[in-house]
């Protein structure tokens, strides 16, 4: 792929576009959000209309970044008539829009940024690096690429995708290029300290309380290398949290040297059962296996879900 030629596409299909449907994951972490909120930079310096849209809130802690007070709740009967062109960002698949059928129905070319390596190429123009250890490391080479001016707001929001998303400069995909970028939005404005405060050094007494409670049921399975533990919605109720406080245990859990993998197994209360998979081992792929269970990721960090119930089986848990 001629990554060139696919900025010049977006950039010519941005410039000519007048109302800019913009959408990223459901469930939005650190660069999906500073995705959107980076991306809205962009399009208010053009002087563009645009509709910021993600089928969950952002977390508070995500305030910090432009523009997220204008981030909608995605819902399917959105109307579509008044766009003509959607920007999907941090998107394996639109599936993880939740709105994939509006959005396919709409008859407006879509923009597929991204870099998981389960991309499935569902944009008119698809602009998927696999090897950028975020989405917004993509949106600086595409805005480095169009001469778009790197305010300190767009800085922070590029910065934050690399600081989330790489672990803290911690997971793989984290090479001299990342810290290259990172230096450079510093130099731009952009405040590290703060962005680790407001996305890592943020947890609540009630969340770690869950987490010690999630540890104490670790478990390991010597047939497949792999360390897991599980959460019914009974153990989510009876801790006082919700799905957003187990954002990062997986992560966590992957300090652990004595397991290929790690797998974070959770009830979402609507059917379904939501599994997270890490590794740190090169020789390891877990997207292959988010896969397998139907969904998709990166080589060193996945998801899936599936329908069922947690239900204790002797010693461990299976779905049912
Ligand atoms: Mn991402």
């Amino acid at each position: 792929m001629d990554k060139k030629f696919v900025y010049s596409e977006i950039i010519n299909k941005v410039t000519s576009a007048q109302n800019i449907f913009l959408a990223t994951h459901e469930n939005p972490d650190g660069d999906a959000v500073a995705s959107l909120c980076a991306v809205a930079e962009w399009l208010t310096a053009l002087g563009k209309n645009f509709y910021l849209a993600c089928a969950d809130e952002a977390e508070a802690s995500f305030h910090f970044l432009p523009q997220t007070a204008k981030i909608n709740k995605l819902t399917a009967n959105l109307d579509f008539s008044r766009f003509d062109l959607a920007i999907i960002l941090d998107c394996g698949s639109l599936r993880r829009t939740k709105a994939e059928a509006a959005i396919k129905a709409a008859p407006i070319p879509i923009i597929n940024i991204d870099h998981h390596l389960s991309n499935d190429q569902f944009g008119a123009v698809n602009l998927v690096d696999a090897d950028a250890v975020s989405t917004t490391q993509i949106l600086y080479e595409l805005f480095k690429y169009g001469k778009v001016d790197i305010s300190r707001q767009l800085a922070s929001c590029i910065l934050t995708g690399i600081i989330t998303d790489s672990g803290n400069f911690a997971y793989a995909a984290t090479n001299p290029r990342t810290f290259k970028v990172a230096s450079e939005m510093i130099m731009s404005g952009a405040n590290a300290r703060n962005i680790l405060m407001s996305t890592a050094k943020n947890k609540n007494l009630t969340t770690l309380k869950a987490w010690g409670f999630a540890l104490s049921r670790l478990r390991y399975n010597p047939n497949y290398d792999i360390a897991y533990t599980v959460l019914t919605q009974r153990d989510l109720a009876d801790l006082g949290i919700g799905k957003q406080d187990l954002e990062g245990l997986a992560s966590f859990l992957n300090n652990l040297k004595d397991a290929k993998i790690v797998l974070v197994i959770y009830e979402l209360g609507d059917g379904r059962v939501k599994g997270s998979l890490r590794t740190n081992r090169d020789d390891v792929d877990v997207c292959v296996l988010a896969q397998s269970f139907g969904g998709g990721g990166h080589k060193k960090a996945a998801g899936f879900e599936v329908e069922g119930k947690l239900v204790p089986a002797g010693n461990s848990w299976r779905v049912e």
